[in-house]
């Protein structure tokens, strides 16, 4: 191998032990395991030279100064914290390929025309506070910055309080307009959550858009009771309404839309009693945001209908949205042109680089509102993802990093 890639390989190993569980990755936002994911990127951008700093939305940011340092910046990057149980790829691979990629380049002895900067986002699972790309949306201004802050985790701490912990001010929470203005774009270099590219032969493709998503928080509200002297016909029984809404939203899904329970607590949470109240989250996804909409109030009215039927009262809170994403045309085109398959290591049968769309939500997809964004997705042989089962070979993790280092030499070159 050579010095980039053994550099890809050390950087790779040594984020793996941070936040690793037998059953998966636990990476979340502002706790032990997401502090030493920071610790690992700082030493990182240190090892490489490249200055941290920590934006007023805890997104961290690692800068190869350009020759022209108040030219726009090319950003590249990803985040590192993860989903309950998730893999190792999703996310780390974009933030670790982004400092191989400069390790590359200067290997190659270029020098960028303008900064780039590596960033890692924070929270953009939602996976402790609920709400998707966080600190992309803080950034971008597509949430308030209060609402933001008093976001709580499943043990009612704030995100105003976890950042305090962490030594942040939470009063700095919100839009950076100046930061925005300084970037030409980003580009975010993603493990494919899906096998598209295993299927075409690729072993690096480009996203086209993001389909429209979010998540429903639901409430079903009874009565807690006995379950050995309860008579069936006298209980108001969360548990029901709630089986019969999962059981709607796969049928409402059916014509090619997408919804999940994947969260779910049941209170008090006793084997021989019946529930209080049981909470879940549909996490829902449409190729557009009619059938969108429409699979949301299918669900919502059947939800409505069951809990009626069980004497149970209903609550229907929208978490986290966002609408459908084209990434930039101009810059995917020019990505494109780029990433010819022989420097790419993609090479599907003749034809360009694979453009998919994707169900997955990314920050690139946040900040497409407020500047041109591109993703790179590398293969994923099963197409397995949010568990850690994910994985991409080294090969192409290599190819992956070969591409981004092409896209950064063209979008930072002189
Ligand atoms: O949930 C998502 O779509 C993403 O993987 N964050
Ligand atoms: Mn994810
Ligand atoms: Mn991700």
């Amino acid at each position: 191998m050579t010095g980039s890639e053994t550099g890809f390989a050390e950087l790779w190993e040594s984020l793996l032990p941070v936040g690793r569980t037998p059953a998966g990755y636990r990476r979340y936002s502002w706790t032990p395991a997401d502090l030493a994911c920071r610790a690992w990127f700082a030493e990182a951008a240190g090892a490489r030279n490249l200055p941290v700093e920590t934006d007023r939305n805890g997104n961290l940011w690692a800068w190869w100064r350009g020759l022209d340092s108040g030219a726009p910046a090319v950003a590249v990057g990803s985040h590192l914290d993860s989903v309950p149980d998730g893999g190792a790829f999703d996310g780390p691979l974009g933030v670790a390929s982004a400092f191989a990629a400069i390790d590359l380049l200067r290997e190659r002895g270029f020098t960028p025309a303008r900064p780039v900067g590596v960033t890692a986002f924070t929270e953009e699972e939602g996976a402790r506070f609920g709400v998707a790309c966080l600190g992309s949306r803080l950034l971008a201004g597509a949430i308030e910055p209060a609402a933001a802050a008093g976001l709580r985790d499943g043990d009612g701490i704030s995100l105003a309080e976890a950042m305090a912990a962490a030594g942040l001010d939470p009063a700095d929470l919100g839009p950076d307009d100046d930061r925005i203005a300084g970037l030409a774009a980003y580009v975010e270099l993603h493990i494919e959550q899906g096998s598209a590219l295993d299927g075409l032969g690729a072993a690096v493709g480009l996203a086209a858009g993001i389909w429209p998503h979010g998540r429903w928080r639901l409430e079903f509200a009874g009565r807690a009771d006995h379950a050995g002297t309860t008579w069936i016909a006298d209980r108001h029984d969360p548990m029901l309404p709630f089986a019969a809404t999962v059981l709607a939203a796969r049928a409402a899904a059916a014509g090619g839309a997408l919804a999940t329970f994947g969260k779910v607590i049941a209170e008090p949470g006793a084997a021989n009693g019946i529930s209080s109240a049981v909470r879940a989250w549909l996490d829902a996804r449409a190729p557009d945001e009619a059938t969108l909409d429409t699979l949301i109030t299918e669900v919502s009215a059947a939800a409505r209908t069951a809990a009626a039927e069980h004497g149970v009262a209903l609550d229907v809170r929208r978490e986290s949205f966002t609408p459908a994403v084209s990434f930039d045309p101009a810059l995917r085109d020019r990505l494109a042109a780029i990433l010819s398959p022989a420097s790419a290591g993609a090479a599907p049968n003749g034809g360009g680089i694979p453009v998919l769309p994707t169900g997955a939500g990314h920050d690139a997809g946040i900040l497409a509102a407020r500047l041109p964004t591109a993703m790179l997705f590398v293969r994923n042989p099963t197409g397995v993802s949010h568990s850690p089962a994910e994985h991409a070979d080294l090969a192409d993790c290599l190819a992956g990093v070969t591409a981004l280092a092409a896209v950064l030499a063209d979008l930072a070159g002189p």
